[in-house]
Order: C-alpha cells, then sequence, then structure tokens
C-alpha cells in the first residue's frame, strides 16, 4: 500500500467540476448576478468557496529553514550496533526504513535564493516500526549558542532588520560579540562549508549528544554523521554570482533531476560513541554544542546508508506540511542533557501547532506508519473518524495496555536550582585548531569573509576590537591579520 495515499485525493477526481462538498459545477466561468451586469449574489456558493479557499492557500512560513526541500527514500542498516541500541530500525544490517528527508536553509524567507552564507538544514524522518524517529540536523556539526534562552534572540540578530528588512551584519557581530561560544560555528559559517555547491554535496550532522540505550539498559553517548558518497563541494563568492544571479532554485533543482534522471543520492551514517563514565575526562564538556568530539580519541563508525530514489508529488503536502522535532525518537535513543537540545524539544511540536494546526501528526506526511493509538483527540481539523465508546484509561472495557518497558538513561539526576553557563566554556581552543587546519589559501578566504564583515560601517570600534580579541585568542595570527587589514592596533 503506498503509505502517501490518502483521500480525498486527485485519483477520485470527477470528469466535472465539483463544488468541494460533491454537486456539481455547471458554470465556473462567470458569477451568478441579476442580469448580465451584475451584482452579485451571495448565494454564488462556489464563488464564495472559490476565492475562500484561494484566501487561505498559504500557511505560515517556518519562522526559521522556511527555504527548503524534501525528497524520500529509504535508510539500511550496513553495520550491526545492536550491542549499542535496542532501536528495532537498527537491529541488524540489511534492515530498511522508510525515509522523508527536508534540505533547508535558515534565515531567509521561503522564496528565498539558494546561494547565500547560510548554515543548510539536514533533517531525516524515519518510518520506523516502532513510531518514528527525527534527526533533525544541520551541514555543520556545532551551533551558535548553547542555551535556548538565547535562539530567538540569535535569530532576530540574523534575521533582517526590522526596520530596513535587510539582514545586516553590524547587528550579527553587535549580538555575538557577547557570545564567544559562537566562534566555533562561525569557523564553519564563514568557511567555504557556508555555501555548500547543492543540497547533495554537503554533510549532515545531529549536532546534539544523543543517547543510544542498548537492552540490558547501557547508556552511550553519541554523535550522528552524513557523509554523502559524491563529497563534499561548495560554491566560492564568484560561483555564488554565477549559480544565483541566473537561477534562485539551483539546489531545488538539482535535488529533484538527480533523482528523476535516476541518479540518486546518497549518504552514510557514521557515529562516534562515548560511554557517560568518562564525560569527565577532557578539557571540553561533551554534551557542549559548541563542541566536536576528536575523531582520533572518538573514531567514525559506519552505522547504514540512506538513498534518496523518490521525489515528492506535492511540495505543499510533503514539504510545506512536513513537520519534524528532535523530540520524536524510539527506543533506544534518547536526548542528552544538552540544554539546547532540552529547549529544542518544546520548541518544535509548539511551532507545528501553530503552523499547521493541533492536528498536524495526523497530516499523512507526518503520522508513523506504524499501528498507534492513544486518547489524545479532537481540536481543529480532526480528520480520523473514531468509533470506540471507550476514549478514557484505566477501564475494564479497554483491551489496550501499556506497552512493554524499555530502558531509558539510569543516570542520576541531582543539583540545586541554577541560571549559570556551563563549566568548561573552553570557547577558543576548537576555532583555532580548525582555522590552522585550512590550507593558506583557504585560510585566506575565511579572512576576507571577516574583514568585509567587521567592514560594515555600522560595527563600530569596540565590537571590531572585541572580534579581533576573541579572533586573536583563537589563533594570534588570525588576530594579528585581522587587525593589520582592518587598521585596528591589536589589543592584546
Ligand atoms: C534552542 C535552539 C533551537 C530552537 C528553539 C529551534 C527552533 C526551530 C523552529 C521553531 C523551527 C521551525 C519548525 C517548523 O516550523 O516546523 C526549526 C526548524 C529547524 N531547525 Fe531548529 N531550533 C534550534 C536549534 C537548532 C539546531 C541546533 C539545529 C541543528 C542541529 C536545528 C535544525 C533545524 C532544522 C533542520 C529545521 C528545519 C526542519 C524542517 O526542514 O522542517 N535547529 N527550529
Ligand atoms: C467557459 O469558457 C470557455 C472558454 O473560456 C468556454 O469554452 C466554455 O464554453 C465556457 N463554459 C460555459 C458553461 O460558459
Ligand atoms: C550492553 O552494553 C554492555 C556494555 O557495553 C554490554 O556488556 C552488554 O552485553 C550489552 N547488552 C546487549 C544486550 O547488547
Ligand atoms: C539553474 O541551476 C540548475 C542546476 O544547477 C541548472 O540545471 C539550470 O540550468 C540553471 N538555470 C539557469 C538559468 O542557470
Ligand atoms: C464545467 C466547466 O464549465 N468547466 C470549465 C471551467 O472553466 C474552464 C476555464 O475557463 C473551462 O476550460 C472548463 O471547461
Amino acid at each position: 500500500m503506498d503509505p502517501y495515499k490518502h483521500r480525498p485525493s486527485s485519483s477520485h477526481s470527477s470528469p466535472f467540476f465539483t463544488t468541494n462538498s460533491g454537486a456539481p459545477v455547471w458554470n465556473n466561468n462567470s458569477s451568478l448576478t441579476v442580469g448580465s451586469r451584475g451584482p452579485i449574489l451571495l448565494e454564488d456558493y462556489h464563488l464564495l468557496e472559490k476565492l475562500a479557499q484561494f484566501d487561505r492557500e498559504r500557511i505560515p512560513e517556518r519562522v526559521v529553514h522556511a527555504r527548503g526541500v524534501s525528497a524520500k527514500g529509504f535508510f539500511e542498516v550496513t553495520h550491526d550496533i545492536s550491542h549499542l541500541t535496542c532501536a528495532d530500525f537498527l537491529r541488524a544490517p540489511g534492515v530498511q526504513t522508510p525515509v522523508i528527508v527536508r534540505f533547508s536553509t535558515v534565515v531567509h524567507e521561503r522564496a528565498s535564493p539558494e546561494t547565500l552564507r547560510d548554515p543548510r538544514g539536514f533533517a531525516v524522518k524515519f518510518y520506523t516500526r516502532e513510531g518514528n524517529f527525527d534527526l533533525v540536523g544541520n551541514n555543520m556539526p556545532v551551533f551558535f549558542i548553547r542555551d535556548g534562552i538565547k535562539f530567538p534572540d540569535m535569530v532576530h540578530a540574523f534575521k533582517p532588520n526590522p526596520k530596513s528588512n535587510i539582514q545586516e551584519n553590524w547587528r550579527i557581530l553587535d549580538f555575538f560579540s557577547h557570545l564567544p561560544e559562537s566562534l566555533h560555528m562561525f569557523t564553519f559559517l564563514f568557511d567555504d562549508v557556508g555555501v555548500p555547491q547543492d543540497y547533495r554535496h554537503m554533510e549532515g550532522f545531529g549536532v546534539h549528544a544523543y543517547t543510544l540505550i542498548n537492552k540490558s539498559g547501557k547508556a552511550h553517548y553519541v554523535k550522528f554523521h552524513w557523509k554523502p558518497t559524491c563529497g563534499v563541494k561548495c560554491l566560492l563568492e564568484d560561483d555564488c554570482v554565477a549559480v544565483g544571479g541566473a537561477n534562485h532554485s539551483h539546489a531545488t533543482k538539482d535535488l529533484y533531476d538527480s533523482i528523476a534522471a535516476g541518479s540518486y543520492p546518497e549518504w552514510k551514517l557514521f557515529i562516534q560513541t562515548m560511554d557517560p563514565e568518562h564525560e569527565d575526562r577532557f578539557d571540553f564538556d561533551p554534551l557542549d554544542v559548541t563542541k566536536t568530539w576528536p575523531e582520533d580519541i572518538f573514531p567514525l563508525q559506519p552505522v547504514g546508508r540512506m538513498v534518496l530514489n523518490k521525489n515528492i508529488d506535492n511540495f505543499f503536502t510533503e514539504s510545506e506540511q512536513l513537520a519534524f522535532c528532535p523530540a520524536i525518537v524510539v527506543p533506544g535513543i534518547h536526548y542528552s542533557d544538552d540544554k539546547l537540545l532540552q529547549t529544542r524539544i518544546f520548541s518544535y511540536a509548539d511551532t507545528q501547532r501553530h503552523r499547521l494546526g493541533p492536528n498536524y501528526l495526523m497530516l499523512p506526511v507526518n503520522a508513523p506508519k506504524c499501528a498507534h493509538h492513544n486518547n489524545h483527540h479532537d481540536g481543529f481539523m480532526n480528520f480520523i473518524h473514531r468509533d470506540e465508546e471507550v476514549n478514557y484509561f484505566p477501564s475494564r472495557f479497554d483491551t489496550v495496555r501499556h506497552a512493554e518497558r524499555f530502558p531509558i538513561p539510569p543516570r542520576i539526576c541531582t543539583g540545586i536550582r541554577e541560571k549559570c553557563v556551563i563549566e568548561k566554556e573552553n570557547n577558543f581552543k576548537q576555532p583555532g585548531e580548525r582555522y590552522r587546519s585550512f590550507d593558506p589559501e583557504r585560510q585566506e578566504r575565511f579572512i576576507c569573509r571577516w574583514v568585509t564583515a567587521l567592514s560594515d560601517p555600522r560595527a563600530t570600534h569596540e565590537i571590531r576590537n572585541i572580534w579581533i580579541n576573541y579572533w586573536s585568542q583563537c589563533d594570534k595570527s588570525l588576530g594579528e591579520k585581522l587587525a593589520s587589514r582592518l587598521n585596528i592596533k591589536p589589543s592584546l
């Protein structure tokens, strides 16, 4: 059975026009008027219905990641990790699970160009036999901030100036001058990977540490990595002008055309794992979303592959109405105490109730493909017909029982209530290492992008100094180069 098929749909079409309620329309060319010159009668129900539907054709765009595109395919396990997790869809090599993936840009509106410097979203929904698992990641392995209370401010700084409706560097530099934890993410955003060539040639990352738990209840922290088999490719500034000048949907077109031509994009999934008992051994906090885990200590372990072999049939129902949420996990996979991840657990379902309505999980693209049941129901746009009489629990008439218990992280949580910053901030080491790993041309491009940003006339002397100071703490020569290009005496 095609899981995407639902009624009413084009397969139930009639050869003539009807009203939404199915009555034939004998004329859809002209409004119903008194005489040939009007006025129009309110009883022209078909006209009113047609206009009213049109008036509501758009739903609010996503508050972030508004611009994007999705595609369908499957995930296949290639390596046994059942000693790490009891997740059913990871139970053995060869097991396949249907997926839908949405790629996106972050800051700008639904129809914005796809050549802008911006992180790219990389969200995967696995339709498993034990419910959906949403791995809602990005193409960069870290994030700008580590506490979700700053997320709305961060988005406001990146979004257009509310007065001019233009994205302005001075606002971004001003905001992040208070947040040196963002430096590591900026070594990705202002690097070449800040503009991927298209969605096929980019990596994906779960970004946060999650937790895998096996049948015996043993937990491991885990980080997820997607590697494209066709390699990573980026657009440099001149390429952006060439590609974007003629074509503001080049990445959407590239994905659609590749799949339509049978050249299916593929990613390999790798994990890094860490025993939670070892979490204090490092000079960084492994649950800090601004840090990567060094691959020499935590090697990438192969898990599976994902192939996108089917384009969506309808952009609205399978991309606009698609809803991902990091809270959506399955037995064997759990969150971690990463504060940013914990905030996301609330925010996604909340925005989706606003964006799509309280029953958004009933929409075919979001609904689980496995049998499911509970007594949360009704509200606006309920479209499931329920015929039971017992919609409460417990009941002597209801045969539904609790599922078998599955293991959750065994860690004991204690502590006093606090509002504070994590202990091991270590904001400068990893960005410095990353900058030094670039070859000289790549370092030069990175510097040029910073010089351009810091040259914004509204970036004050104080703001420029703070940034030069920050980059000097990451790498002394980087700070010096920025200072000399900007004609500023370094304060360090
Ligand atoms: C506390 C921090 C964050 C908050 C509050 C937040 C909030 C949101 C919201 C409200 C949306 C729109 C969802 C919708 O309308 O369906 C969204 C989309 C998205 N976010 Fe976040 N976000 C946060 C951090 C992150 C991080 C760290 C990542 C990457 C790991 C990320 C990746 C995404 C992606 C990929 C989407 C688009 C999903 C899609 O394609 O529909 N976000 N975020
Ligand atoms: C509606 O308009 C089309 C062309 O615009 C015409 O061919 C058709 O006969 C019209 N139908 C009616 C019922 O007026
Ligand atoms: C769970 O992990 C522990 C520790 O790695 C291991 O000793 C145990 O055998 C694992 N259990 C299963 C069911 O794989
Ligand atoms: C837009 O980009 C796509 C994908 O790279 C390409 O096939 C197409 O020819 C481009 N169109 C223009 C007008 O440049
Ligand atoms: C049933 C009917 O009248 N259909 C017409 C609706 O309008 C379009 C465009 O004017 C015509 O092509 C249809 O024949």
